[in-house]
């Protein structure tokens, strides 16, 4: 029999559990390289959050209505909310929030390409809501069966929280749809230009993707980039028809034949640009999430005093 303390023996228990679709948590061995693709992945995920409510909150003094303020306000704070239980998954695979921010800033690890876009309109909030969050929940809702427990785990309220973002982000639209011929238009405008981003949100092609097969045989990933965007073009198409608005996209066509909507191709060379951080705001966003950071260092120094004096306390009560 094989010694259970050599690396080889806990490799095979990993493999036999990846292949029971067992969850893998803190305490049990991994190989490094699934390690190292959980940070990276989860780590993108939580910056993804906190830098996306930039785009949202630029809107939130001039929302149209007292009542669509307090919406707002409330769906920016989840997305900090949902960076805060991301950075603490990563956590969990021993890389502290602070390490991440610090790589973030230097722009050593990604977030999310379509937040490097601009809201110009109200109706680019509602537009986020639709499209960018509904990519969100395609994309996440598989997520909850990672194989590493405290990121499924984060996940699966994430998806509730995403699901009301959504509804609040259709509901903007459907009234301005069916306001004015000026909001008619400037909704219709809105959905023109974050159609395509929203596409890219999935990642590159398959055939470009470079984690994907090693995230799938992991049970990271349980569907591949061309996979989800399928998904989200036949969950957007009846809702477009629904909000009475139209997606930029000649290509789009029902197959029956498939049983899938076919889509045309969105810019990938576009895509590469804003990866390489030359999209329209990625300047902006990093420079004003460091600028947020430096200004937050105070409470981060009271935080801590705070705590070393209640421990204090507790000590000398004990
Ligand atoms: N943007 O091999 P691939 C939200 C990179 S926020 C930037 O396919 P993978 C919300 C990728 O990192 C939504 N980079 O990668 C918040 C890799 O580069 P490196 C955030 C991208 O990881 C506020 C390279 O391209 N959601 O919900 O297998 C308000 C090759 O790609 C992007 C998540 O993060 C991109 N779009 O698959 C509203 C979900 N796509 O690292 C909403 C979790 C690819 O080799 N993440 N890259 O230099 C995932 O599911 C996967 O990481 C992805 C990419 C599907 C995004």
């Amino acid at each position: 029999m094989t010694d259970p303390g050599t690396d080889e023996a806990r490799q095979r228990r990993f493999d036999a559990m990846i292949a029971a679709d067992e969850r893998i948590e803190p305490r049990d061995w991994m190989p490094d390289a699934y390690r190292r693709t959980l940070i990276r992945q989860i780590a993108q995920h939580a910056h993804s959050e906190i830098i996306g409510m930039q785009p949202e909150g630029n809107w939130i003094t001039r929302a149209p209505s007292l009542r669509r303020k307090a919406v707002l306000i409330a769906k920016v704070q989840d997305e900090a909310g949902h960076g805060l239980y991301l950075y603490s998954a990563a956590e969990t695979l021993g890389v502290g929030r602070d390490e991440l921010l610090d790589l973030l800033h230097q722009g050593r690890q990604r977030y999310s390409s379509i937040f490097n876009y601009p809201t110009v309109t109200w109706a680019d909030v509602g537009a986020i809501g639709w499209l960018v969050d509904g990519a969100a929940i395609t994309n996440q809702v598989p997520l909850c069966r990672c194989s590493y427990g405290p990121y499924a785990r984060a996940m699966v309220r994430i998806c509730k929280e995403e699901s009301f973002h959504q509804r609040q982000g259709f509901d903007i639209l459907y009234s301005l749809a069916r306001g004015t011929d000026g909001q008619r238009r400037m909704a219709q405008e809105s959905v023109d230009r974050w159609y395509w981003p929203s596409l890219m949100m999935f990642g590159p092609p398959d055939s470009e993707s470079t984690h994907s097969e090693r995230s799938m045989a992991w049970n990271i990933k349980r569907f591949s980039n061309d996979e989800l965007r399928q998904r989200f073009v036949d969950m957007i198409v009846p809702q477009a028809e629904a909000l009475g608005l139209t997606l930029p996209d000649p290509a789009l066509e029902w197959n029956a034949e498939r049983g899938h909507y076919d889509f045309g191709t969105p810019d990938w060379d576009e895509f590469m640009q804003v990866l390489k951080g030359n999209g329209p705001c990625n300047r902006q966003r990093l420079e004003h999430r460091k600028a947020a950071h430096e200004e937050g260092a105070w409470v981060r120094e009271a935080a801590r005093a705070h705590a070393a004096k209640s421990r204090a306390r507790q000590r000398a009560a004990a």
